[in-house]
């Protein structure tokens, strides 16, 4: 079989945006290129003294490790230099950054990332992700505000994930299915290794921290308990799978069939997950490729977005497994999110 490279594809697939002007196809090629610099040191963490944590607190209230500073850093350097984006959100900067240069000054498109997801596994040789969401600016001309940001997951041009597992894959949509690439270490290209995914209707994995079940909705306990009873004629019980990177859990679940829950805890009230640089970008490609994302009652694409870090419990994966898992929180949970 011919090997397709990620830059190729991206080539090929400009003709499907005939107004296009190469941009988005640029800045998916800057978004691979900063994806190879954060997988040549995720691979060699455990060599160098890169692992351990910076000291300083993000936003989020959580400890910052050196591997996520650098995935942000070489994230924010690409994007910044390759000129087609006037703002970028990260989940590891309060604020967004806009960018205010010669080369971006006619830029039309914004990022939102989480440049390292799955943070608590850098240390442990477990795999982590960068997940990353394309929107077209919304106001006029010079660097982007925070106003470009706030738009519904809908409004997505493109999105995709990194991850940085036993081999480094790299997984984008931009409404027009779901391609997967996979990082050849020999020439150093990501190659088209996963054409148009589709994830089944209907899987055999659910993938939730049962660690905080006392604290779940009833109507996830009552989903859960299905899951997990015996039944000839649905193949229960299902499989439990969590590895706590979000990405690496949503890869499998997509692959295989499965579903995944983040839902609303009494720690975490609205979810732990966000909405913006985590959940629209995941739901856009789990849509893609026919599967569901929805926060137990609705659509999370339709959800929204009042601020920047906002947060959401998230249901997605396999649709029919959605809709199951939903119709146990319509019938047993009475607080919608
Ligand atoms: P992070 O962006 O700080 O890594 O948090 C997001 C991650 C998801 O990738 C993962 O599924 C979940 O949080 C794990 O959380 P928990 O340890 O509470 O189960
Ligand atoms: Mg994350």
């Amino acid at each position: 079989m011919k090997t397709q490279t990620l830059g190729q594809f991206i080539i090929e697939k400009q003709a499907d945006f005939p107004f296009a002007k190469g941009e988005l196809s640029r800045l998916l090629r800057d978004i691979g290129i900063a994806a190879k610099i954060v997988n040549r040191e995720v691979n060699k963490a455990g060599l160098v003294e890169i692992l351990g944590e910076t000291g300083t607190t993000n936003i989020q209230g959580e400890r910052v490790k050196k591997l996520d500073v650098f995935a942000n850093d070489q994230f924010i350097a690409a994007l910044s230099a390759g000129g087609e984006v006037c703002a970028i959100a990260s989940e590891e900067n309060d604020e967004i950054i806009p960018i205010d240069s010669e080369v971006s000054k006619s830029a039309r498109y914004v990022v939102a990332m989480d440049p390292l997801d799955g943070s608590s596994n850098i240390d442990v040789n477990v795999s982590v992700g960068t997940i990353f969401s394309i929107y077209r600016r919304t106001t006029l001309s010079g660097p982007g505000t925070v106003e470009d940001f706030m738009q519904r997951g809908t409004e997505q041009v493109a999105a995709g994930y990194i991850i940085y597992g036993s081999s480094c894959m790299l997984v984008y949509t931009t409404g027009k299915g779901v391609n997967g690439f996979t990082l050849d270490p020999s020439i150093g290209e990501f190659c088209l290794s996963h054409p148009n995914m589709q994830t089944p209707k209907m899987g055999h994995v659910y993938s939730v921290n049962e660690g905080n079940y006392l604290h779940f909705p009833e109507g996830v306990k009552k989903y859960i308990k299905y899951c997990q009873d015996e039944d000839k004629a649905t193949n229960r019980p299902f499989s439990s799978r969590y590895i706590g990177s979000g990405v690496a859990d949503i890869h499998r679940n997509l692959i295989v069939g499965g579903i995944y829950i983040y839902p609303t805890t009494t720690k975490s009230p609205k979810g732990k997950l966000r909405l913006l640089y985590e959940c629209n970008p995941l739901a856009f490609i789990i849509e893609q490729a026919g599967g569901k994302a929805t926060t137990g009652g609705k659509r999370i694409m339709e959800v929204d977005i009042k601020e920047l870090h906002q947060r959401t419990p998230l249901f997605c994966g396999s649709s029919e497994m959605v809709d199951m898992a939903m119709d146990f929180m319509t019938k047993y949970t009475k607080e919608k999110v």
